[in-house]
């Protein structure tokens, strides 16, 4: 390497380093190390591809709605987790990678996406139930992301952000809604939630002890916040809202704890966690297929819009004859 080369290369690390130790924002320009790159494609990959997958669960109770009210709302949800990967396959693509190859990465297995999605949703009650923890622990981990260093990703997470709450809200309502109903809403509403609470604690990943990524993705401003750290403020905040809702949330080891100013609560089952990111969950191979089998299908429609930009990008000139 030239000397010219080499401080070259020092300065843009200097100014990498300064921008992240002075909060402000790295562009898609600007010099980053590979590593942060790496990191922030697999993080941001691995996002869109969850919002993509999250559309199945809540997605076959679509043709089972109970109103036309409550189908209306899951249809709007439902659209609203396609715009999430959208927005999150652009901010990937800032980087340098092709939204096609991420999809491929994702229908291979090379790339992995949220461990909860590979629940089945038994009830009605797992919808509002997805809303209430699954949207809630989305917020919890989602709404720190808004600060990352990385521009693009900051950027697309706050509008993220908005709809999940107000996901998170409409699942509340469709449990506080079957909690005032019948017994046997009240008993279904329980039985999911039961389902439901560990896998959620789970969405943070291994606790930090275990958590190879967490220490150099906090060093850079991507992760803000430890995933043991926002484990806890969604269990803080899940606490009240499940006595407000009149469920119990199926921990025994549950209890406030005075001293430290946080709720106390069991071990999450880490080996169900590895396993179900390993591919050996319930719904894993349902899911890729899926998602194997709407890609092929919207070979077509891809080919369609190819061609079309195309043609405008270079239009036939008709020649007029009279
Ligand atoms: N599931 O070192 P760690 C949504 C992997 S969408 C699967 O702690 P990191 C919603 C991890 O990737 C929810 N894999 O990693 C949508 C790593 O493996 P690799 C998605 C997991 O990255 C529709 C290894 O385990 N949210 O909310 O520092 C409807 C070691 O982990 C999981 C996001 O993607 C898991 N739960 O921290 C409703 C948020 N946990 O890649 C709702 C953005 C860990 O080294 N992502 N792994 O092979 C993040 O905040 C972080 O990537 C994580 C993991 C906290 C998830």
């Amino acid at each position: 390497m030239t000397v010219q080369t080499e401080q070259t290369k020092q300065t843009e690390q200097q100014h990498f380093e300064r921008t992240i130790g002075h909060e402000q924002r790295i562009e898609p320009r600007d010099w980053m190390p590979d590593g942060y790159r790496r990191t922030l494609v697999r993080q941001i990959a691995q996002h869109a591809h969850s919002e993509i997958i999250g559309m199945q669960p809540e997605g076959t109770w679509l043709a089972s709605a109970p109103s036309l009210r409550r189908k209306a709302i899951l249809v709007a949800k439902v659209q609203d987790e396609a715009g999430h990967g959208i927005y999150l396959y652009s901010a990937a693509e800032t980087l340098g990678v092709d939204r096609q190859d991420l999809t491929e990465q994702l229908i291979d297995r090379r790339q992995k996406y949220s461990s909860i999605f590979n629940y089945p949703t038994l009830s009605y009650a797992d919808v509002g139930t997805i809303g209430w923890l699954v949207d809630g622990a989305a917020i919890c981990n989602q709404v720190p992301l808004c600060r990352s260093s990385y521009g693009p990703y900051a950027r697309a997470m706050i509008r993220v952000c908005k709809e999940e709450s107000f996901h998170q809200r409409q699942g509340f309502e469709l449990l506080m809604t079957m909690m005032t109903g019948t017994d046997e809403q009240r008993a279904m509403v329980q039985e999911s939630v039961d389902r439901w609470w560990w896998p959620s604690l789970m969405m943070f990943g291994p606790p930090d002890d275990a958590s190879p990524n967490s220490a150099q993705s906090m060093a850079w401003g991507i992760k803000r916040h430890s995933n043991d750290e926002l484990r806890q403020r969604f269990v803080d905040m899940s606490v009240p809202q499940a006595e407000v809702l009149g469920v119990t949330l199926p921990d025994p080891e549950l209890a406030w704890n005075e001293e430290r100013g946080h709720y106390d609560f069991g071990e999450p089952d880490w080996d169900e966690l590895s396993r179900v990111i390993r591919g050996e969950g319930a719904c894993n191979d349902e899911r890729v297929a899926r998602r194997t089998q709407a890609h092929e299908d919207g070979e077509w429609v891809r080919a369609a819009a190819a061609a079309y930009a195309q043609k405008q990008a270079h239009p036939v000139v008709e020649e007029r004859t009279a």
